[in-house]
């Protein structure tokens, strides 16, 4: 078990599960519009500067969970591939390559947006897309891939497995209700990042 499956944290995998996703042998590879194309593997990942993030993940399906997220901010991953100054849209490919979306550089850039590995101190498991996703807390949670393979520079964002299915691109988090996964309670929201609720 883990703590976002203890807390019954909804499991998403439009693309169908991949079933299990071994840490070992993970690789990411950093390219598109970038001088320095890399690929790094999971324990290369892990020996980067680690940041926590205590932040949201909020899904346009109106829930939320807080934790601390555990990872490799993308402010100081995508520098090592050295991005060309016409990138400006960071594409997220999942495994298999079937789920992807794009985050603003800019957004990428903020400093608690990760390429997560740990939850609440915990290693992600595969259903909440380990060993390696994306969080995003500033976007709604389809913005967080999960179980990443490439990350690529762009310089136009591409539409993604939601976006080519009716989903904003842009991705700002709306007021309203949603589900705090946390303590199992309906709470109110605003516009913008979930720091607190309303209610
Ligand atoms: N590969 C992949 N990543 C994904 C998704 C998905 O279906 N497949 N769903 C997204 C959505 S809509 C949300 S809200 C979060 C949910 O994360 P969780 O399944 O770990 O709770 O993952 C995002 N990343
Ligand atoms: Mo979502």
């Amino acid at each position: 078990m883990s703590k976002l499956k203890d807390m019954h944290t909804p499991i998403f995998w439009a693309e169908g599960h991949p079933g299990a996703l071994p840490a070992q042998g993970w690789k990411v590879e950093l390219g598109g519009l970038v001088e320095q194309p890399l690929t790094l593997t999971y324990e290369e990942i892990l020996r980067l500067p680690k940041s926590i993030a205590d932040a949201r993940l909020t899904s346009v399906t109106r829930w939320s969970v807080r934790g601390q997220w555990g990872g490799v901010r993308l402010s100081d991953l995508l520098p090592l591939a050295r991005p060309r100054p016409q990138a400006a849209h960071v594409q997220c490919i999942s495994y298999r390559g079937i789920y992807t979306t794009c985050l603003p550089l800019e957004v990428a850039l903020q400093e608690r947006t990760l390429l997560a590995y740990e939850f609440d101190g915990e290693p992600l498991d595969a259903d909440y897309g380990g060993p390696l996703r994306i969080l995003c807390p500033y976007l709604w949670g389809f913005k967080s891939a999960k179980s990443i393979v490439a990350i690529t520079l762009e310089d136009r964002s591409i539409p993604g497995f939601w976006e080519e299915r009716g989903y904003p691109d842009e991705a700002e988090i709306t007021a309203g209700r949603v589900l705090d996964v946390n303590t199992h309670r309906w709470r109110h929201i605003p516009n913008g990042e979930v720091i607190e609720f309303l209610d």
